[in-house]
């Protein structure tokens, strides 16, 4: 015998990383077809890995190796997203630069990933900081430009005072900074834009294709553009030219008592210049986000186009510029807001029910507006006609009407005001305008980095004069760089090809691509998941790419909680993961996040729960470390044939290979790892309680091994190679090594998955039967248990009852007509009237003949369990009392 030894996850987690690594086990081929392209939403370099990232790629990580095992090529890339603010401030406060900053902390993190285990083909890795990844970035924004889809405009925009950048809408908070919580103050600069609202009606209508995207998702997608059929209307106002205002209710217009405009709607702003009530309301009063809408008069009245009346204009600070047109009309009696504003203005203002229930009961609209579709009334010649078909013949009959859609998403405004990402290839020249620069002369680089307030390329005369490429004058250059959001855009793409410097990513994407899984926060909802589709849909358009949707699979995992909390830095309530890898092993913290809920529930992090994974591991390691120190007299053992205990748990072995695929297929996990565990419990109890069939043995320890070898595979690897050291038959040349690379392993071929869950919930419930029985009737010491099957007429019966028409309300007729039944006299009669009661919710069940066989193979562990005699008869063998009793799938039950 060996010396024994004790389960050393630090020695086994360093050998096997290293072997993986010497090997290259990970690498996925240039010539590979179509590997199966799983995806973790890659990471921001903070230096730091947290729960969140163990839990987020210890899923792709576990799925990548199932599917290996189930003979799929896999591609399972990692990579930085590693421009973005963060590391500026991080390199101003610690007197470094942007640069080397993130570098050090990629170098920390890819050695935090490493010690988890995580099998990624480094060979590809991607850091969109560096020069050979960003100059596709400009390259992207140069081919978008062509395309029509860049624009340079003015943009009112979220200026953060602290961070001194321009916020999309996204990044704001209410209205604070999503990373610093400043105040954000609004200010107008020249932006540049992708006109990702030009997709607006195709990244909605996509949605629906994705499947497998959770419902969630695609309806905060759905939300976000918001798209709103409606119509636009002209107004005439004298001397101004004619308003369009947009309208989802063209059907109300007779009721139109008023005009709005946004403050900063160009005929506001006109009027400003000249009118102080006008000026001071829109620099001092208007509040888009007060309560209660408020507005002031202009002076100016305009024509209601259908019935010809008098209409003022007002400035108001409810309409919103970037809204439809930046201009609605007032139908008081059926908007809330307009009603609100109504209310204000009394005087002036009339409010009239235009559109009614029905013919005969119009609505009072003086205390709240009637907002719901009806019939038109006050309509002139609509009267009478339903909202829906007004709305259609209004559009077309109105001159200066037509459908407008109108959409809350606005365009990517990609223009960032900071040193740390991707230069826009852009010149400015005196002569020209603004110029992309060329294709050939990208990259523009970004130079050093100098510590200054504002932007930084500002101050770097070098970066900033240059000559115009259009016609050589003197010209400055743009020292904007684009949001990260642009990077992480296609980066899924630049896997296939990390290294090309002639292209973006070759065309094996059209075969490598769509990602088959891919896995992130929620939080990536709405932006990233939506700029990645809206580039992947433009480059498609270009004939670049073959697919229209970048991710077939989605899957949003939930968050890692800490005492109900999320666990994050700001709160302080965070478990480092390399504390809990020191001390428990990678493969603790692996298993306990992926045992303990479904991929998309948050979980909490316990430390009792990680020390019962850590014990359990233990336990795994000391059964397979024994046994594979016992030499040589197995081969006796195997002699035997298989008696009923190793046939239950041959049966075992297979129900829980089959369960296990299942539940991976399905990323649900949780399933396939509670049944491993359940094994190896069973596996424990077999050894104490016979000598167990050797084979039988022995396949039920490499299956576990195999199963949870996606989950822990630095303990699957160890013990596999003990498992197959042993013996003396020389291994199998063409045999794997590494239990990763195995095939997922197969039940036997007598196992007929169906029928044996019927088996093993029949045990089961028996099981728990007993264990009430005991209970319920306080024995102590149980000496005695007898388990009796139905007898066969029953099962007939139940058959007959279960064969008879759903609808059928004489099932006891149908059952007392045959034959062998009726013989059973009165018994019969009552169990005839038991399956007519139950009729609805009858199953089948096995076989008199199998139900003995299933119960009789399992009672060993009733037996352990209790330490008292078990005994399953047929219903022949036994008392007829109990014969009575008994039912098909519930045996009847004596305990003396
Ligand atoms: C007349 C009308 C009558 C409207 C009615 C609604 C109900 P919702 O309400 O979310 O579907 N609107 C148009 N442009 C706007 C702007 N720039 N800022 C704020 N509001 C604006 O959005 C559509 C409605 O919002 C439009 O339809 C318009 O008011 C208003 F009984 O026109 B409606
Ligand atoms: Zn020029």
């Amino acid at each position: 015998m060996q010396a024994f030894r004790e389960y050393d996850h630090r020695r086994i987690e360093q050998k096997w990383q290293a072997e993986w690594a010497d090997t290259g086990v990970y690498r996925t081929s240039d010539d590979a077809e179509d590997p199966t392209y799983i995806l973790g939403m890659f990471p921001y370099p903070s230096g730091e890995l947290h729960m969140g990232h163990v839990r987020n790629y210890t899923i792709t990580d576990a799925y990548a190796h199932y599917r290996r095992m189930q003979g799929d090529t896999v591609l399972h890339p990692m990579g930085w997203d590693a421009f973005g603010l963060p590391a500026e401030n991080a390199a101003i406060e610690n007197d470094t630069d942007p640069h080397t900053w993130t570098m050090d902390c990629i170098e920390r993190m890819r050695e935090q990933l490493r010690a988890v285990g995580f099998g990624y083909d480094w060979d590809r890795e991607i850091t969109t900081c560096t020069r050979k990844y960003y100059r596709w970035n400009q390259w992207l924004f140069n081919r978008f430009d062509e395309a029509g889809l860049v624009e340079r405009k003015a943009r009112a925009v979220n200026w953060c005072p602290s961070c001194e950048t321009v916020l999309a809408d996204e990044q704001v908070d209410g209205d604070a900074c999503w990373r610093c919580d400043s105040l954000i103050e609004e200010c107008e600069l020249d932006q540049w834009f992708l006109k990702i609202t030009d997709y607006a009606d195709e990244l909605v209508d996509g949605l629906s294709d994705l499947e497998e995207w959770p419902e969630s998702v695609r309806s905060m997608q759905r939300d976000w553009i918001g798209r709103q059929e409606g119509a636009s209307v002209n107004f005439e106002i004298e001397g101004y030219g004619s308003v369009a205002v947009f309208t989802t209710r063209i059907d109300t217009i007779y009721g139109v008592s008023f005009i709005a405009l946004a403050p900063d709607h160009e005929i506001s702003r006109t009027l400003a210049e000249t009118d102080e009530d006008v000026r001071r309301f829109v620099e001092q009063e208007a509040d888009p986000e007060g309560d209660t809408p408020k507005g002031v008069e202009t002076g100016l009245t305009t024509t209601n186009p259908v019935s010809g009346g008098t209409v003022p204009v007002y400035v108001a600070d409810f309409v919103l510029s970037h809204v439809g047109t930046g201009a609605l009309m007032g139908v008081p009696g059926h908007d809330e807001r307009d009603h609100a504003f109504a209310s204000e203005n009394e005087n002036e203002l009339s409010i009239i029910p235009v559109v009614a229930p029905d013919e005969v009961d119009i609505p009072d609209v003086t205390e709240d507006a009637y907002t719901a579709d009806g019939v038109l009334v006050h309509s002139g010649e609509y009267t009478g006609m339903e909202s829906a078909m007004a709305r259609e013949r209004l559009i077309e009959e109105i001159e200066g009407a037509s459908e407008h859609v109108q959409y809350r998403l606005r365009d990517w405004g990609i223009s960032r005001q900071r040193y740390w990402g991707t230069p826009i290839p852009v010149v400015h020249c005196p002569e020209c305008g603004p110029v992309t620069v060329p294709d050939e002369d990208l990259p523009v680089e970004l130079p050093e980095f100098i510590s200054v307030r504002g932007n930084p390329l500002d101050a770097v005369e070098e970066f900033v004069e240059t000559t115009c490429p259009e016609c050589g004058a003197h010209a400055r250059r743009e020292t904007d760089t684009m949001d990260t959001f642009v990077d992480s855009s296609w980066y899924f793409l630049r896997f296939v090809s990390p290294d090309s410097s002639d292209y973006p990513f070759d065309s094996k994407a059209d075969d490598w691509l769509p990602v088959d899984l891919y896995v992130g926060g929620v939080e990536h909802a709405v932006m990233h998941l939506l700029y990645a589709r809206f580039v992947t849909r433009v480059f498609s358009e270009m004939g670049l790419f073959d697919h229209r949707e970048p991710f077939a699979h989605l899957l949003t995992q939930g968050m890692v909680r800490l005492e109900g909390e999320k666990m994050s830095k700001s709160t302080g309530n965070v478990v480092s993961p390399q504390h809990v890898i020191e001390e428990y092993g990678a493969d603790t913290a692996r298993l306990f996040t992926m045992q303990t809920a479904r991929p998309e529930r948050d979980f909490d992090w316990t430390e009792t729960g990680v020390r019962s994974i850590h014990a359990f591991l233990e336990r795994l390691h000391d059964l397979v470390i024994e046994y594979a120190a016992i030499d040589g007299d197995r081969d006796d053992e195997c002699c035997h044939d298989r008696g009923t205990i190793d046939e239950y748990v041959a049966r075992e072995i297979d129900a829980t290979i089959v369960t296990a695929r299942d539940s991976y297929e399905s990323l649900s996990f949780v399933d396939a790892l509670r049944e491993s565990r359940e094994l190896v419990d069973l596996l424990c109890q077999y050894r104490e309680y016979t000598s167990p069939h050797a084979l039988t043995f022995e396949r039920g320890l490499s299956v576990a091994v195999k199963l949870l070898s996606p989950v822990t595979p630095h303990l699957c690897e160890e013990l596999w190679a003990e498992l197959n050291s042993k013996g003396d038959e020389p291994k199998n040349e063409d045999e794997p090594t590494f239990v990763i690379e195995t095939a997922w392993p197969e039940p036997e071929p007598e196992h007929d998955a169906e029928r044996y869950e019927l088996a093993r919930r029949l045990v089961e419930e028996t099981r728990e039967d007993v264990r009430q029985i005991i209970d319920v009737a306080g024995i102590d010491d149980p000496e005695h248990i007898e388990i009796v099957v139905a007898p066969e007429w029953k099962h007939h019966a139940l058959e007959i009852a279960i064969e008879t028409d759903r609808e059928h309300t004489n099932v006891i007729g149908e059952i007392m007509a045959d034959d062998t039944v009726r013989t059973h006299g009165e018994t019969a009669a009552d169990y005839a009237t038991h399956l007519q009661s139950e009729h609805r919710s009858l199953s089948r069940t096995l076989s008199p003949e199998r139900e003995f066989e299933a119960l009789s193979r399992a009672s060993w562990l009733t037996r352990r369990k209790f330490d008292a005699d078990v005994l399953v008869l047929r219903a022949e063998d036994a008392d007829e009392d109990l014969e009575q009793e008994a039912r098909p799938g519930r045996p009847a039950i004596r305990i003396e």
